[in-house]
């Protein structure tokens, strides 16, 4: 069996703002992926900026820290073979004008500064200092799920 490895989602404001979350969250859990991790709150300033730190001194750096702090947002970590590159697949292209029918945002989204979700991106790494970032070490649940042998071999 291929080992499992975790990822962080959030949906953004606008997600949260437009009564999506359930639509995106049960999108992630109808893939198989199972939720260890689930948070609903406020950014605060600090964070927004660690979080972003890669996109420091770019145009669009500032309005995308406001706009993550702009309002609740839940933050989330998926688990499952192929996390990382199975939550983006769904997640759909950065820009929604651009992302595929059938993703997140190629379906419910329209513009890149509205986009409803983030996900860890492939970079090796990312993942997980994004999950330590945003929960440490004591925000997530190990559980088993009965479900998993109809969804792993
Ligand atoms: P996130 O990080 O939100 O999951 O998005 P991506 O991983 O798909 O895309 P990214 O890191 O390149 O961009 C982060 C964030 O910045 C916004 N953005 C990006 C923007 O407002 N204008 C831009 O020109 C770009 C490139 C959207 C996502």
């Amino acid at each position: 069996m291929a080992d499992t490895e975790r990822t962080l989602i959030i949906v953004k404001p606008d997600g949260v703002q437009r009564g999506l979350v359930g639509e995106i969250l049960g999108r992630l859990e109808r893939r198989g992926l199972k939720l260890v991790a689930l948070q609903f709150k406020q950014v605060e300033r600090q964070l927004a900026e660690e979080h972003y730190a890669e996109h420091q001194g770019k145009p669009f750096y500032d309005g995308l820290v406001s706009y993550i702090m702009s309002g609740p947002v839940v933050v989330g970590v998926f688990e499952g073979v192929a996390a990382v590159a199975t939550v983006r697949s769904s997640v759909g292209a950065t820009n929604p004008a651009k992302a595929a029918p059938g993703t997140i945002r190629g379906d419910l989204g329209i513009e890149i500064g509205r986009n409803l979700i983030h996900a860890s991106d492939e970079q090796p790494g990312s993942a997980k200092r994004e999950v330590a970032l945003w929960f440490g070490q004591g925000g997530q649940l190990d559980w088993s799920r009965d479900s998993d042998r109809w969804i792993r071999e």
